[in-house]
């Protein structure tokens, strides 16, 4: 009798599929890669979406997709709510951004991803499509070291005192928008620095993670809602804290989101809430950035690098891949 590695039935989600999901993730990246630089934020979208639901659909699983490309109405591919895979494996929550950063992309600036999380059925908070306040530091703080309701002041000065340095020492990642114009003020009046991103949140969550290699401590602000659930699937895989908070700022937002089962329009889920069940993530990049290098194109070989966390024992792996049977990526 062949002695095989023996996959208990409730690890399925989290062993069998760690690869499959990197070769979905691949495929979107290469996809969008194609398009980098051609300054067509939406033709590379289209690709790494058409991609990315191909592979989806031919993975051993029932799956729904609870952060997609859109809501049902607007029709678009990858919607919340579509089914993905054949149906023939384990039910799980499906979280697809298949090209994070696409103004990165189509101006071939670092940061931009093809990822997504496959979790636990009925476990990744469905939200939908709006801004959510967002929190995040990385592990190894005690419980509630910062808080989405405290100040950002009170936020830095607690975090410096938790790692023992000085505010001037916390660098704070934000996203570059108006309206975070005052959140950057209040950072800044502390001592602390502050690092200013165009896009790309999902990754800018999991700097907190590596502050020793990206010199990131905290991420700050407003970022949309279904990148926040990513990034705290991912979290849930490495280790830190994060809060989120729905901005449901109109009676259209409210409706919306209580068709998708929010009950409290002003709750503020904690990392387990966003993500509650073991969760796999994965993550490839397509343009270079700090978290992970781009598609590389050469002479009948694609390189593509990607990372996957699994929450279910905290595995970080990156996977480098140098592609030879490129009809697989189905490239004109
Ligand atoms: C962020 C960022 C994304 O949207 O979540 C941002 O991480 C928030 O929305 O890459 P605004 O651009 O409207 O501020 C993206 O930029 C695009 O989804």
């Amino acid at each position: 009798m062949s002695q095989g590695i023996t996959v208990q039935p409730g690890q399925v989600i989290e062993r069998i599929l760690t690869l499959e999901l990197v070769r979905v993730t691949e495929r979107a990246a290469v996809a969008a890669a194609r398009l980098r630089g051609h300054g067509n934020e939406k033709a590379a979208d289209q690709a790494a979406v058409d991609a990315m639901r191909r592979e989806l659909n031919r993975l051993q699983i029932d799956g729904t997709v609870v952060i997609g490309e859109g809501e049902r109405d607007e029709a678009p591919m990858l919607f919340i709510g579509e089914r993905v895979g054949n149906r023939g494996g384990p039910k799980v929550d499906i979280a697809v951004d298949p090209l994070e950063g696409t103004t990165l992309c189509a101006k071939d600036m670092p940061g931009s991803i093809a990822v997504m999380a496959m979790a636990e059925a009925g476990t990744l908070l469905a939200a939908p499509d709006v801004y959510m306040h967002k929190i995040a530091v990385g592990p190894g703080y005690a419980k509630g070291v910062v808080d989405l309701d405290a100040t950002p002041q009170e936020n830095i000065q607690n975090l410096a005192k938790a790692k023992g340095v000085k505010p001037g020492d916390i660098t704070a990642l934000v996203l570059d928008r108006p309206r975070h114009a005052e959140l950057i003020a209040a950072i800044r009046s502390t001592g602390a620095g502050v690092r200013l991103i165009s896009d790309g949140d999902v990754a800018g969550v999991i700097f907190t993670t590596q502050p020793d290699e990206t010199g990131i401590d905290i991420y700050l602000g407003i970022g949309a809602a279904p990148e926040g659930v990513l990034a705290a699937g991912a979290l849930r895989c490495i280790g830190g804290q994060m809060q989120g908070r729905l901005i449901l700022d109109t009676e259209e937002k409210r409706t919306r989101a209580a068709g998708m089962g929010v009950k409290d329009p002003d709750k503020k889920y904690d990392l387990t809430e966003l993500a509650s069940g073991d969760v796999i993530v994965a993550a490839t990049g397509v343009t270079d950035g700090a978290l992970l290098k781009g598609v590389k194109f050469g002479h009948e070989v694609i390189e593509t690098e990607t990372i996957v966390y699994r929450s279910a024992t905290g595995t970080v792996r990156k996977i480098q891949a140098e592609h030879r049977e490129l009809a697989k990526f189905h490239l004109d």
